[in-house]
């Protein structure tokens, strides 16, 4: 079974435009995985908390034949090599965020794993990117992403560059 996932990626800290590209770097070495595509790279205010730097964000594309939560594990390994410290502040600043946006059309609901990511529908800095890579795109409740497109503000979000 393989199954297309989108990947958000976020850093707001030491150097964040290279954290993503060596976080994609990392998305392409993982096991029984395809990558597909990344999207540009995206400048986005902080959601949360305003006291922290501006974040990079940006989307992937990959093909797995892991499970989500094998996926999961292999993303929060990625995360602690990049020092990303957990149980940091709650929506404070971080060096690298991966986070499993949409897992095929599985709808998964457990301790570890909220899919589609709950807040995805709500933040431009996911839309944007996502919509960049897959326009036709439909998540698993009929929402098609044009229309989320549509319909959220871009909030100061602005495209800084793109990836090799
Ligand atoms: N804000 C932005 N703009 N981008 C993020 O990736 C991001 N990630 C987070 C919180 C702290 C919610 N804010 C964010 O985890």
């Amino acid at each position: 079974m393989i199954d297309t996932v989108y990947i958000g990626l976020g850093s707001n800290l030491e150097q964040p435009e290279q954290q993503i590209q060596q976080a994609v770097d990392a998305l392409k070495l993982l096991p029984s995985t395809d990558f597909i595509t990344v999207s540009s790279l995206y400048s986005s205010k902080p959601m949360g908390p305003q006291d922290q730097p501006d974040y990079i964000n940006a989307v992937a594309a990959v093909n797995t034949e892991l499970s989500a939560i094998e996926l999961l594990d292999q993303l929060q390994q990625i995360e602690s090599s990049f020092g990303r410290v957990r149980k940091d502040q709650r929506w404070g600043a971080r060096v690298l965020d991966l986070d499993i946006l949409l897992f095929g059309n599985q709808v998964i609901n457990s301790e570890r794993l909220t899919v589609p990511h709950y807040g995805m529908k709500v933040r431009e800095f996911v839309i944007y990117p996502l919509a960049e890579i897959a326009e036709q795109l439909t998540l698993p409740d009929g929402t098609k992403i044009k229309q989320l497109q549509a319909t959220t503000a871009e909030n100061g979000l602005f495209v800084v560059g793109q990836l090799n």
